[in-house]
């Protein structure tokens, strides 16, 4: 029998790994990591190696579906109901106005940049403003700080060059968030070896935790408090930079008068830390010459995202952990073309005020985009620029959007749905139309968006100039009727009559060249794969149409290019990082009155937090047998002697209740969640109307959260971690043994 291996991309999750597919007779049988690829160096994990699966599961639509809203589900070639939506949002917007279209895109959009800018074109095309995404529901608090702080244009070092790293609420071994980059595990244990540092701020001692030199188990929700404390103790004990300060930035002053109230001690308290672990850590982290600090979903979604965040920047900002004059940045760029490499900051950003306000609530679009958690009041408010009509491109509101309850209201309320999605989800459950995508091995992929990410700071995207253009190495199946994303969308607004402008990703830190690289497509014939991926990435260092038609970069490669020498501030520069933003400093102040105070005592005693799984991305592909096997349940994962206290045992259907609602799910003991929390992952459950089984689906931890109390008032997010809940039994029916 003979073996093809050929060379694919995985878009199962941002990470966007470089993978092989090895192909008996024709057939992929396997998909595993590539021990020759550069910047992954042979990494998979379990989701990537069921690509296979994903394109053959029964649960995969090959076709598109419309009705099932009416419960007439029927079968529709992609190219009728484009035509049928067209004709549909041509009389929403005629009745309502272009403004009642809102466009949401989710994870396999925003991963997807060819996806992605052909939404953002269509939405153009169409005048509406009603653009969402799913940054404001996940740290929506980083483009608020960066902004506030301003951006450092040379960048950060990479993690090869830290002496230490502080995660705080987030896992990068497990969810490839920033941190570590890629193949997290090998580069934390290749840092280690040489020495680096790590401390980890977490409620659940994680994978990433289990490697630390110091480890604060601290509760959720007070991390705007550990980092003021540990930021008082740099700062009066003289740790930082001085001369970057007195160079590079603003606003030491007031920082430090905002950060004073916050003695160790009285932080360690409501923290639940002791003083000595506050100031270790503060110590620790003030002798690095070099290191980074990654914030995750964690403090993002726990109440005090901005300031976290804002509190990360600035330590990072006065100890100078940027990368200096004379020093090399080896990533010049493949598909996206860095700032100038310059040792200055151009000064802070407006990261509020700008943009679109919303009818039904005090919210607007902030530079982290539209307030998603607040869309399904603006589906169900009247006024002028009420939601008519949705279309969601890879994302699964029904399980993803904090506030279930009242997502399932909104969702009910459209005049027309529209879900891209390979699957049934939840969402499509209740769509006027679900359109099915071609996958993984069926498609041209390439590593743009992580290329993106890299500018989301120091442990984002890739250690070299690395990328990836991946061609297909599947036939999508016999009999299936299936585009990519972006030829539905070219096809929908080719039969509205509407040319689609797509403005580059190549170029987001050069607005002005942005605006000069727009490629139209005019109705009518869809442009082939590449030429869509060009006109996404117009102006990108190297030419698409070249690393496509590069055999090596369709296994993923290094590209050789002149690396980037970064050059001094110019004279008379007069641009500075900023650490005293006085909103955010506003933001600090509120966390004062809790010091030394101990947390209230409600009916809700426990914290439910959120928590990521190696074998389970978001909502997606559940039912994947292999991924299913490693967690068949829904977990809420919960100390040992908290189950004892409330006389749960292993694998016991419990309730998990807030003040909006209980959902049902299974007792795990773990030792390693803090005393008083319930970890649990997001993104399962059922719709509202159905039964939930907690041996089955379990529940949706979306239902726990109020999206009009505790929310940011600049991001809309509210808790999504950190939520008040209590935990009873559900009956005493155990589960069989497997
Ligand atoms: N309680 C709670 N809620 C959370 C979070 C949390 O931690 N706790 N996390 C939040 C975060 S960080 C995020 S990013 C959001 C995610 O929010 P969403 O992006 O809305 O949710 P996902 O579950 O990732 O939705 C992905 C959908 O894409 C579909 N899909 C899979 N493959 C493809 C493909 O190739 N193409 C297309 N077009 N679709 C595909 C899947 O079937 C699924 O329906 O959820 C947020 N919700
Ligand atoms: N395997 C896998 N990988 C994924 C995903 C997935 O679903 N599965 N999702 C992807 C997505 S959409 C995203 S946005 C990223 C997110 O990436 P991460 O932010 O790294 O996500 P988590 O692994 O959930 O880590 C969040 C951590 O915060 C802790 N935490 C909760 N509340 C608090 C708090 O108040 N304070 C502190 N200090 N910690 C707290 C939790 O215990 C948890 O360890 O992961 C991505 N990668
Ligand atoms: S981490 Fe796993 S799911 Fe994500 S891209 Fe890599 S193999 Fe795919
Ligand atoms: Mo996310």
């Amino acid at each position: 029998m003979s073996i093809e291996q050929k060379h694919v991309m995985c878009r199962a999750c941002h990470a966007h790994c470089g993978l092989i597919v090895d192909f008996e007779n024709g057939v992929p049988v396997k998909t595993h990591g590539d021990k020759n690829n550069p910047e992954y160096e042979g990494y998979s994990c379990i989701k990537g190696r069921q690509l296979a699966n994903y394109h053959s599961l029964e649960s995969r639509l090959l076709t598109s579906y419309k009705g099932m809203k009416q419960g007439r589900k029927e079968a529709i070639s992609w190219r009728d109901a484009a035509q049928e939506i067209a004709a549909k949002l041509e009389n929403i917007i005629a009745e309502h106005g272009p403004d009642s279209v809102a466009s949401y895109v989710g994870t396999f959009g925003y991963n997807n940049l060819n996806a992605h800018s052909f939404m953002l074109a269509l939405m153009d095309a169409i005048g509406s403003t009603s653009v969402y995404d799913s940054v404001t529901i996940d740290q929506p608090g980083k483009g608020i700080a960066r902004a506030l702080a301003g951006p450092w244009l040379a960048g950060a070092p990479r993690v090869g060059e830290w002496d230490g790293l502080m995660l705080v609420g987030t896992n990068p071994i497990v969810s490839m968030n920033g941190g570590l980059g890629m193949n997290p595990a090998k580069k934390l244990h290749d840092a280690k070896k040489r020495g680096m540092q790590l401390i980890v701020i977490d409620p659940r001692e994680t994978e990433s935790a289990r490697q630390a030199d110091l480890y604060l188990q601290c509760r959720p929700g007070e991390d705007p408090i550990i980092l003021a404390a540990i930021t008082k103790v740099v700062i009066e004990e003289g740790l930082y930079d001085k001369d970057f300060v007195a160079n590079d930035v603003n606003g030491l002053e007031a920082l430090k008068k905002a950060v004073a109230p916050f003695d160790p001690a009285l932080a360690a308290q409501r923290a639940d830390l002791t003083v000595e672990e506050i100031v270790q850590a503060a110590r620790m982290y003030g002798r690095w010459k070099q290191g980074s600090i990654s914030v995750g979903t964690g403090p993002n979604m726990a109440g005090g995202g901005n300031i976290t965040e804002y509190l990360n920047l600035s330590l990072t900002s006065i100890m100078g952990h940027w990368r200096r004059e004379g020093e090399i940045n080896r990533r010049s760029g493949v598909f996206m073309k860095p700032a100038p490499p310059i040792a200055a900051s151009p000064g802070p950003l407006q990261a509020w005020g700008f943009g679109r306000k919303l009818h039904s609530r005090d919210l607007e679009q902030s530079i982290s985009g539209m307030p998603t958690s607040a869309l399904p009041d603006e589906i169900l408010t009247p006024g002028d620029k009420q939601v008519k009509a949705l279309i969601c491109l890879g994302g699964n509101p029904m399980l993803a959007w904090p506030d279930q309850l009242k997502t399932f209201e909104a969702m009910k309320a459209l005049d027309l749905l529209v879900c891209v999605d390979p699957r049934m989800s939840k969402t499509a459950e209740l769509a006027d139309y679900v359109i099915s995508p071609k996958l993984h091995y069926e498609v041209h992929g390439s590593t743009a968006a992580p290329g993106l990410y890299g500018g989301f700071g120091a442990g984002w995207g890739f250690e070299n100039n690395y990328a990836q253009a991946s061609l297909p190495i599947m036939e999508a199946p016999e009999g299936s009727d299936l585009c990519e994303e972006y030829q539905f969308i070219h096809t929908l607004a080719s039969y509205m009559g509407k040319p689609l402008e797509i403005k580059s990703w190549a170029l987001v830190s050069h607005p002005q060249e942005r605006e000069e690289n727009t490629t139209i497509f005019e109705p009518g014939e869809t442009p082939d794969p590449v030429t869509a991926w060009s006109a996404a990435l117009n102006g990108s260092p190297v030419p698409v149409t070249e690393v496509f038609a590069d055999p090596d970069a369709h296994k993923g490669k290094i590209v050789d290019a002149q690396p980037l020498l970064v050059q001094p501030k110019p004279a008379g520069w007069e641009g500075k990082l900023s650490v005293g933003n006085a909103a955010m400093l506003e933001e600090l102040d509120a966390y004062v009155q809790r010091l030394g105070q101990p947390v209230e005592e409600t009916a809700f005693p426990m914290r439910m937090i959120g928590r990521r799984m190696t074998a389970m991305l978001n909502s997606s592909w559940h039912e994947e047998p292999t991924q299913r096997k490693r967690v068949p349940h829904h977990p809420a994962y919960m100390n040992p002697a908290d189950m004892e206290a409330l006389g749960l045992i292993e694998d016991q259907p419990v309730e998990v209740e807030s003040e909006r609602a209980f959902i049902s799910c299974v007792a795990k003991a773990d030792i390693s969640v803090k005393r008083g929390c319930v970890s649990m992952p997001h993104s399962w459950g059922t719709n509202p109307d159905e039964n939930e089984d907690p041996l089955g689906d379990g529940g949706n931890t979306g239902r726990l959260s109020f999206n009009d109390r505790d929310f940011d008032r600049r991001t809309g997010i509210p808790l999504m971690s950190s939520i008040p809940i209590r935990v009873r039994a559900k009956g005493q029916v155990l589960i069989p043994a497997q």
